[in-house]
């Protein structure tokens, strides 16, 4: 099965909740195994997992011929991985720490094509993806086929989060609550469930939907995700490519009474 075109972006804007696996460990092959397991989404993480260029190019297409949406997280700052990624059929972008207005405006710019941006011309592998050979076609839906999704996880993006979502070009707020813990804390606790968390969880969903914009946020596992999605949020991510190899190797190590 081969991904229709921007499924992710149509089934967001839609009002759909949409599920995603997230990976680590740099293996398409992995990742294409998840994906194949009914997650609609996989999130490939490039600012904290091990993914290069050629394996994540390798990654959008084995989970796009699954039949799930790929969406890359892109290194802190780096935002010339923001086109490459999108160029190689990336559905979504995450980019980490957008703490300003400006880091919101910077961001848009390369993902999005004039006028709303400058997203310089490349997407020849996200053509072939979808198997279109017509760049205006491609040209025409891109900007509203694709989302950046500019991660709220600092106290200073969290005083800014009004201005981030409003900034045009960004389509949803995704919230890091283990970077939001830890700074909330003083650098002492890692408890997303902490009241000073769940308060600006809240605040970063109601700052997106007043905006217009995708409320998405990082959870542990399944059990968190479906609490999130009762307060409002729509791209929920769940676990991890790593928390799924452990937790399973696990229960067989307790299984066989090791
Ligand atoms: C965070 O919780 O800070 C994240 O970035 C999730 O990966
Ligand atoms: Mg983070």
């Amino acid at each position: 099965m081969t991904q229709s075109p921007f499924s992710l972006a149509r089934r967001l804007r839609a009002g759909e909740t949409v599920f995603s696996a997230w990976c680590a460990l740099a293996s398409p092959i992995v990742a294409e195994a998840i994906a194949r397991e009914g997650f609609p989404a996989v999130v490939i993480d490039v600012q904290h997992g091990l993914w290069d260029i050629a394996a994540t190019v390798a990654a959008i297409g084995a989970i796009n011929h699954a039949g799930a949406a790929p969406v890359v997280r892109v290194p802190l700052n780096d935002f010339a991985f923001v086109s490459r990624a999108l160029d190689a059929g990336a559905e979504a972008v995450i980019a980490p720490m957008i703490n300003t207005p400006s880091d919101a405006h910077a961001f848009a710019a390369v993902a999005k094509f004039p006028p709303l941006g400058e997203r310089s011309w490349g997407p020849q592998r996200a053509m072939t993806l979808q198997g279109r050979s017509v760049s205006t076609e491609y040209l025409r839906e891109a900007n509203e086929g694709t989302l950046t999704l500019a991660m709220i996880e600092t106290p200073m993006a969290l005083a800014n989060v009004d201005d981030i979502a409003a900034t045009d070009g960004i389509d949803a707020l995704f919230i890091g609550p283990y970077d939001l813990s830890t700074a909330l804390s003083g650098g002492t606790a890692q408890d997303v469930q902490a009241p000073e968390v769940e308060r600006a969880i809240d605040r970063i969903g109601e700052a997106a939907r007043k905006a217009g914009k995708i409320p998405g946020i990082y959870c542990r596992d399944a059990e968190r995700a479906l609490a999130m999605v009762k307060r409002g949020f729509r791209f929920v991510t769940v676990g991890s490519d790593l928390s799924l190899v452990r937790e399973g190797a696990a229960a067989q190590v307790q299984a066989l009474k090791i």
